[in-house]
């Protein structure tokens, strides 16, 4: 850290500081990166859990304890942002460590999804599997003696190789090109998991089966990657949690009670891993990352989007499918005894390809001689050492996502974030919109027009950007347009 940054720092007090940095406290003793040291990692990815669904970033009608505990050990990040809006692009960004435009996958499944006739472009093309050709993080860490595992959702490819045992883990649960559970309880329908006893809760099974592999690894590095199907729909949890939240007052508009016991269900999960971790004495040999995949499936009818809000990610704008925070700002915390500080916080913003090269640092594993990595290590940051190097984050989304009837939760776009600022441009007519995230967090006021020379710059140096990357840009109108299904944007 610089000494210009860590005097801002010092004036900073966490959640919306007026510079963004790694706060509170002193560092942590022995908080030099661990190169060297090969910790396990357990990576906790949860499907569609929305920024506010835990207690830890402030919703008071969940009830998170264990992972509360996880993230006040270690370090909560405010401005974590998944690479998508929706789960298999967020996914094949995590496990590449690239951006979308090369890998092609853009979304889940087709690009040109909603009514034709309300659609003005051409979207262009996605892949929904990641290509087989693609170092996975999975491999770096196998090629580097980790023993590897997968449990949950995969959604990256259902056949070999493109399975999780196709791109370098040793063991798979559950995954395979499925996007949601068939079914939460046993019978699951699934091939990649054997059904347990009747009944059985499929969040609760992927906890034992991360406790069955640590026990099976206890002696050896392991990376234990767990995509919970939750908090997915279809919502369905235990009878007995439900009951709990049936007549719990709502909160911030959150309050169903089936959603909230399946989040219950992940964090018991949470605290029996974390249980067993101790009790085999490997909580200090363990770096533990919470996140998830977009935001939560909420925040539409306030929009005017038809589709149903099952929670709520206000402060933030809008939800899953969407380019505002709301669709792509996660709750994320990194826990990791004698490297990052207990009760310390980040507002640096941080990005699903940043977990590559973190990881490739903390196993002393190397990169892959010819993937170009486009994310940072966040080493720096959680033992507060020192600052990323980038000056912005970009998403590339050339793809329509419905909303019910002729709205939609996005038309092709591109986002960039740097520093305070958000720009957001719609390829159908070249829209922009800008935002200061640092006073308005909800995206209420588009200062576009009112700022024109913050303006250019983010829309130059996503150009750049877009440019570097070859990233593809839909220019071709669709001759099935019909004006009438669109109001003038
Ligand atoms: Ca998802």
């Amino acid at each position: 850290m610089n000494r210009r940054r860590f005097l801002r720092v010092l004036g900073a007090a966490g959640l919306g500081a007026a510079a963004a940095g790694c706060t509170l406290g002193r560092r942590a003793r022995g908080a030099e990166p661990a190169r060297g040291s090969r910790p396990n990692i357990l990576f906790i990815f949860i499907d569609d859990m929305g920024w506010r669904d835990v207690g830890f970033q402030g919703s008071r009608f969940y009830e998170t304890p264990h992972i509360d505990r996880l993230a006040a050990g270690g370090m909560i990040f405010t401005d974590a942002y998944a690479n998508a809006p929706n789960c298999a692009p967020t996914r094949a960004c995590l496990m590449s460590g690239q951006y979308g435009p090369r890998h092609g996958v853009y979304t889940v499944g087709n690009s040109d999804r909603g009514n034709a006739k309300a659609r003005r472009l051409i979207p262009i093309k996605n892949n929904t599997t990641l290509p087989t050709e693609k170092v996975t993080i999975a491999e770096c860490l196998k090629r580097a003696g980790y023993a590897t595992c997968h449990l949950g959702k995969w959604h990256l490819g259902g056949d070999d190789p493109t399975k999780p045992e196709g791109q370098g883990f040793d063991h798979n649960v559950g995954g395979n090109h499925a996007g949601s559970p068939r079914s939460y309880f046993s019978p699951y329908r699934n091939k990649d998991i054997e059904d347990g006893p009747k009944g059985e809760y499929i969040t609760d099974r992927l906890s034992t089966e991360a406790i069955r592999f640590i026990d099976a690894h206890r002696d050896e590095p392991f990376f234990i990657y767990l995509p919970h199907y939750a908090v997915h729909t279809p919502l369905q949890a235990k009878k007995e949690l439900i009951e709990k939240y049936k007549n719990k007052k709502p909160w911030n508009g959150q309050g169903n009670a089936v959603y909230a016991a399946m989040i219950e269900s992940v964090d018991q999960g949470v605290g029996r891993i974390l249980g067993h971790l101790d009790t085999r004495g490997l909580t200090e040999k363990t770096l533990v990352i919470f996140f998830s995949d977009n935001g939560g499936v909420g925040g539409y009818s306030e929009l005017g989007i038809q589709g149903k809000d099952i929670t709520s990610n206000r402060p933030l704008k809008g939800g899953k499918g969407m380019l505002a925070e709301g669709g792509i700002r996660e709750p994320m915390a990194v826990a990791w005894p004698g490297h990052v500080k207990p009760g310390s916080r980040c507002d640096v913003p941080v990005i699903g390809i940043d977990f590559y090269p973190t990881l490739l640092e903390v196993a002393g594993a190397e990169p892959p001689p010819n993937q170009p990595l486009d994310g940072e290590s966040l080493v720096p940051l959680i033992t507060q050492s020192g600052d990323l190097k980038r000056d912005a984050i970009f998403w590339h989304f050339p793809a329509y996502l419905q909303g019910g009837g002729n709205t939609w939760r996005t038309t092709p776009g591109g986002v960039i974030r740097m520093g305070d600022f958000k720009l957001i441009e719609y390829f159908e007519d070249g829209r922009l919109e800008l935002y200061n995230l640092r006073n308005d967090i909800g995206e209420t006021t588009n200062l576009a027009t009112k700022m024109p020379e913050k303006t250019k710059e983010l829309h130059n140096r996503m150009l750049a950007w877009r440019k570097e990357l070859g990233a593809p840009v839909p220019t071709e109108k669709n001759p099935k347009f019909d004006p009438s299904t669109r109001s003038p944007a």
